[in-house]
């Protein structure tokens, strides 16, 4: 996984037009900037104002561009809140963001008076959880600090250290509270746990809830985003409410989640971003020397994982499907998450052959309509499609990302050049948006997003013609 060219951080510029892409690398600083909090980084101004997991891990891989220790502390504060079990909450909330600022909020989940498990003082977080990035952000500061000087170097060495045991504790966390079947596939229990909240791969599962009575409950989301149309509609929202009440009710204690809970589905995204991240632990525990039964272990997780994957295999869609644990069947949706066995990696020659046709298909990449050949979230030949509504088709930056990262380590060269020169071009159009309407490629959800403007840092900063490749 390691050996990425990256340029040194004063020529954050390559291979679009010098000035254009140094000008794009200042904006994007600037938002991260005031999207500080000191320690950590709010996902976004308003819509978000608290610290979102996954965000972070690919906040961390921005700053490692900027400044490596600043990217480490991202990290550390948000693993500072890691559960007991080893879970590492979905959000730590701001102790000073406004009650009114998001709903759920900390005072509706109640975690520490939930589950023994969370962490019993403020700053709270939920009693969820989200996709795994946070080893991948753990390495790529470590390799940005190798560019660095020696007091650089040794601090990413002492963080690498701190963080290792915290990041075996989250990832057997997952392959064992969340997968006691040792399929190598995570289950969640609610779609924000995905991280892809209302993507019509939950549509099923949430369609066969009978749901309770939530009361009313404030949509403070609604303020900050141009149109409804944005966001999960109000009966989208009466589910996630429900399971969250569903899951207070459990005590948050996963084995009577697992007993009980109505929605639980294998999700193949996430799945397979554990195996990458699985990649990059492995290569932490060989950096700290950790013991050789770890990285056995660690080895092991990935196989497992890829092995569950290879099971999730639809011909038909020639991508992969979730599974619902409830229904018993696997969810017939197309979307990005069916490229899942990419960003997992160790494929068969055949079985990336199939997936990149799918890539390039009319379902994907190849839809005429599209404004920019990236990925729409959703297949826009999926009836379930809406290019304007959150997951149910926008393209998303951080998935832009994934998807490049892991076309570049399958030995895609070509293709995630691509993607990389597309996006940006989207960024350096549109600006730094949490999502784009996949047709007219207008800038949806909030603006200045942290991710975004940290993925546009890791294009900006990645040379894909090092000089010692080019011919003399
Ligand atoms: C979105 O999710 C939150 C709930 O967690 C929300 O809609 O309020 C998702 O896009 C999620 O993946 C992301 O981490 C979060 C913050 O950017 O926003």
């Amino acid at each position: 996984m390691r050996g990425h060219d990256y340029r040194g951080r004063d020529s954050l510029s390559h291979s679009a037009p010098r000035e254009a892409s140094a000008k794009l690398a200042l904006k994007a600083n600037d938002v991260l900037r005031r999207n500080d909090m000191g320690g950590w980084t709010k996902a976004a101004p308003e819509l978000y104002p608290h610290q979102w997991s996954w965000d972070s891990a690919f906040i961390a891989i921005g700053l490692a561009h900027l400044d490596t220790r600043c990217a480490a502390r991202e990290l550390e504060t948000l693993f500072a809140h890691q559960w007991k079990t080893g879970k590492v909450p979905h959000i730590v909330f701001n102790e000073e963001a406004p009650p009114e600022s998001y709903f759920p909020g900390p005072e509706h989940w109640a975690c520490a008076a939930t589950s023994p498990d969370a962490p019993p003082a403020p700053p709270y977080t939920s009693c969820l959880s989200q996709p795994p990035v946070h080893a991948i952000g753990a390495l790529r500061i470590w390799e940005a600090a190798q560019r660095g000087s020696e007091d650089e170097i040794l601090a990413a060495n002492s963080f690498l250290k701190g963080i290792y045991p915290r990041l075996l504790s989250w990832h057997r966390y997952l392959l064992t509270y969340r997968d006691p079947e040792r399929s190598g596939l995570v289950t969640i229990y609610h779609p924000w746990g995905s991280g892809t909240d209302n993507s019509p791969r939950w549509d099923a599962p949430l369609e066969a809830l009978e749901v309770g009575d939530v009361g009313p409950y404030p949509r403070h989301d609604l303020q900050h985003v141009g149109s409804p149309s944005q966001r999960p509609t109000n009966a989208e929202y009466d589910r996630y409410l429900w399971l969250v009440n569903l899951i207070k009710r459990a005590g948050c204690d996963e084995a009577t989640i697992y007993e009980t809970h109505p929605f639980l589905v294998k999700d193949v995204l996430t799945s397979a971003i554990l195996v990458a991240a699985n990649e990059a632990l492995l290569e932490i525990a060989d950096l700290v020397g950790a013991p050789e039964e770890e990285q056995a272990l660690i080895a092991e997780w990935m196989a497992r994982g890829r092995q569950g994957l290879e099971g999730c295999w639809d011909a038909e869609f020639g991508s992969c499907l979730d599974y619902d644990l409830r229904a018993g069947r696997p969810l017939r949706v197309r979307t990005v998450a069916g490229f899942a066995p990419l960003i997992a990696g160790g494929l068969r020659r055949e079985r990336l052959g199939a997936l990149l046709e799918t890539f390039d298909s009319t379902a994907f990449l190849g839809h005429r309509g599209l404004r920019w050949p990236l990925p729409p979230s959703t297949s826009p030949e999926d009836p379930r499609f809406k290019p304007r509504s959150y997951w149910r088709g926008p393209t998303w930056p951080v998935v832009n990302w994934l998807f490049w990262w892991s076309l570049l380590r399958v030995g895609e060269h070509e293709r995630a050049e691509e993607l990389r020169r597309t996006a940006l071009d989207q960024l350096a159009v549109r600006g730094f948006g949490e999502y784009f309407d996949p047709f007219t490629g207008q800038l949806l959800g909030s603006a200045n997003q942290s991710w975004t403007a940290a993925v546009a840092l890791d294009w900006l900063a990645y040379d894909p013609a090092p000089e010692e490749n080019l011919p003399s």
